[in-house]
């Protein structure tokens, strides 16, 4: 049996497709029990975006002999079984937030925890607003300034679009060209939307938010990598409700909000958590308007989670 190199591009959680790095044949793929055995608190152990080696079958079933360790990876906690946690793709370059203020709404705390999550596991990020062209009216575009400004000045990139009426799409196009990027966001949010304006001849299947509720309804289901033809990779995985955080306590926390890790150098007792302590100089830059309001109310709500 010859041993070959390749990228994992589909995972259903039982089999999965993968890519010969050399041939770029696709495979359909097995795992043996004892690599289950070994990664035992993910629900899946292996990820799209993990490279691997695998030896071919006469059936010509590729059965995966090796899984090399990732660069990085995008992981939550599950929502079926609370203990176990997903990875939803791995070694990737840019993680993309597909973030809407309407239909359906994103909420800015599951924002912020996708956003701890990439800071946690050094991911670079970029927020792209999608479905811009619903958000013509003052009330909206007021809202949307003040996200952006938030974000902006805490450092990250945003980026307004519309998958359905072509907005900015080449601009996105320039951020994640020769790169492997992930799209993240609730379901109907456009994630594979923004694929097919990106790339019209992937076809990708998307569907209706309306007709059936605020929440989407799940249309891609399984985690798939494509490759760009204009250099790079795309990772879609179906819609995500609530993003809960792995494995972060309670006094990292504060090193995942760029803002309080730039200020907290300051306060007086270095072991301050920036709720109330004496001479503390991140409640003093929320008072100044340095750090925003609403980041900080989401990090003291956070904090109350992690058991503080
Ligand atoms: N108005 C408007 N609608 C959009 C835009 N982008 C996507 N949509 C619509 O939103 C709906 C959902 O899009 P999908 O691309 O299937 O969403 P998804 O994020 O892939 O959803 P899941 O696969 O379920 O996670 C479709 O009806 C799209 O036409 C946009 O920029 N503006
Ligand atoms: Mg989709
Ligand atoms: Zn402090």
């Amino acid at each position: 049996m010859l041993m070959n190199h390749a990228t994992v591009i589909k995972s259903t959680g039982s089999w999965y497709l993968l890519k010969d790095t050399q041939t770029k044949v696709v495979y359909e793929a097995r795992i043996r029990g004892k690599f289950k055995k070994e990664k035992i608190r993910n629900t899946n152990p292996l990820a799209v975006g993990d490279n691997v080696d695998y030896a071919l079958e006469d059936n010509n079933i590729a059965w995966i002999t090796n899984i090399y360790a990732r660069k990085n990876y995008l992981i939550r906690k599950s929502v079926n079984l609370s203990k176990e946690t997903q990875i939803l793709a791995s070694n990737i370059d840019l993680a993309c937030i597909i973030f809407t203020l309407k239909n359906p709404q994103t909420s800015l705390g599951f924002l912020n925890r996708f956003l701890i999550t990439c800071e946690a596991y050094q991911i670079p990020v970029l927020i792209a607003i999608n479905k811009i062209d619903l958000l013509a009216s003052e009330d909206s575009q007021q809202e949307l300034k003040e996200i952006e400004e938030i974000y902006q000045k805490t450092g990250y990139q945003t980026l307004e679009i519309s998958a359905d009426k072509m907005i900015n799409i080449n601009l996105l196009k320039e951020k994640i060209k020769n790169k492997t990027t992930v799209f993240l966001g609730h379901s109907g949010s456009g994630k594979t939307s923004t694929i097919n304006a990106l790339q019209p001849d992937l076809e990708l299947k998307t569907a209706s938010v309306s007709d059936y509720n605020d929440k989407g309804k799940h249309t891609t289901t399984f985690a798939q990598m494509f490759d760009w033809d204009f250099g790079g990779h795309i990772i879609d995985i179906p819609g995500i409700k609530e993003f809960e955080l792995v494995d972060v306590d309670k006094e990292e926390l504060q090193d995942y909000f760029p803002e309080i890790f730039k200020e907290k150098q300051h306060c007086k007792f270095s072991n301050c958590l920036h709720i109330n302590e004496p001479g503390c100089a991140v409640v003093k830059a929320v008072a100044d308007g340095r750090i925003s309001e609403k980041r900080y109310q989401n990090y003291l709500k956070l904090l109350k989670e992690l058991g503080k």
